[in-house]
């Protein structure tokens, strides 16, 4: 049977990594899998996103180096707020360089990344040593890293014998890296007909997700949730502009609304698709 048919919590159970088994858990006790992805460029603006859409979440994902009035006090609020509403935090990094590089760039610098972020992802484009760098922070700090398997943008050159090398390093380094940044379930992608993948449990964040548009006019396209979770098997619905606008002013009221909806979305599609057969 495909681990896209158990349930979050029965995955949880059976989870070696700290960081996926809570994430997995938190999904489960909220039931919610929707990761709300927060682009806005000042302190004030991201905490007010993340204190209306808390209740609906798992996940936060951030992108600090937006933050015009970046400081610690931010990083502050943000675990205090990941604690009162229960959910975790991704630092969509996107690491693509040598992995003595991306060590002091995961671990050091203005933004000390690791020291708050569970999540974070990185680019297979290096190759294996860009896992090994980032997981001599990582590791000993309990986190978990995402390769980015695929991307949601139009003409993403992240497809076939990439993707698939991608999948090879990910299951060459389960301690660490605990799913894919994709658009699809991973199993057996890039496997040798001898090899057993079953038991591999990745799991799969999926941004390009939206309800009343297709894309941008810069390349992004989106899908459902159903969409992505029922048909592509994903777990974790990432959404963004879906939730918080396009415009400069932000409509709290519309912002809860927003996730009350993706959040309602995304679950029954995940019931859809254990209850399927
Ligand atoms: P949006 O407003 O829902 O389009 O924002 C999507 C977010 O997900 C944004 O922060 C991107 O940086 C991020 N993203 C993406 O859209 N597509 C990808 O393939 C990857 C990340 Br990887």
């Amino acid at each position: 049977m495909s681990l896209a048919k158990l349930s979050y919590a029965e995955r949880a159970k059976r989870h070696s990594n700290a960081s996926a088994r809570a994430l997995l858990e938190v999904m489960e006790r909220k039931k919610t899998n929707l990761c709300v992805s927060v682009d806005v460029t000042t302190k004030s603006e991201f905490l007010s996103v993340v204190d209306v859409v808390g209740p609906y979440i798992c996940l936060v994902k951030t992108h600090v180096d937006i933050i015009e009035d970046f400081d610690h006090d931010l990083i502050e609020k943000l675990r205090e707020l990941s604690v009162k509403y229960d959910f975790l935090i991704f630092e969509d990094r996107k690491f693509a360089d040598i992995g003595n590089t991306v060590a002091l760039q995961y671990s050091s610098g203005v933004h000390k990344i690791a020291s708050w972020s569970h999540i974070t992802n990185a680019h297979p484009v290096p190759g294996p040593s860009i896992i090994s760098g980032l997981a001599s922070v990582g590791v000993p700090l309990g986190r978990g890293l995402l390769l980015l398997a695929e991307m949601s943008t139009k003409g993403s050159l992240a497809t076939g014998s990439y993707t698939e090398e991608a999948v090879r390093m990910a299951r060459a380094n389960k301690n660490f890296v605990i799913g894919f940044i994709a658009q699809r379930r991973m199993d057996g992608v890039g496997a040798s007909p001898d090899e057993s993948t079953e038991e591999d449990d990745f799991l799969i964040l999926t941004p390009g997700v939206g309800l009343d548009s297709r894309g941008d006019s810069m390349g992004q396209q989106y899908r459902t949730p159903k969409e992505v979770i029922v048909d592509s098997g994903c777990d974790v619905i990432i959404v963004g502009r879906g939730i918080y606008g396009k415009g400069n002013n932000l409509d709290i009221q519309t912002v809860q609304a927003q996730a009350e909806r993706y959040r309602t979305e995304g679950w029954n599609a995940y019931q859809e698709r254990i209850k399927g057969t």
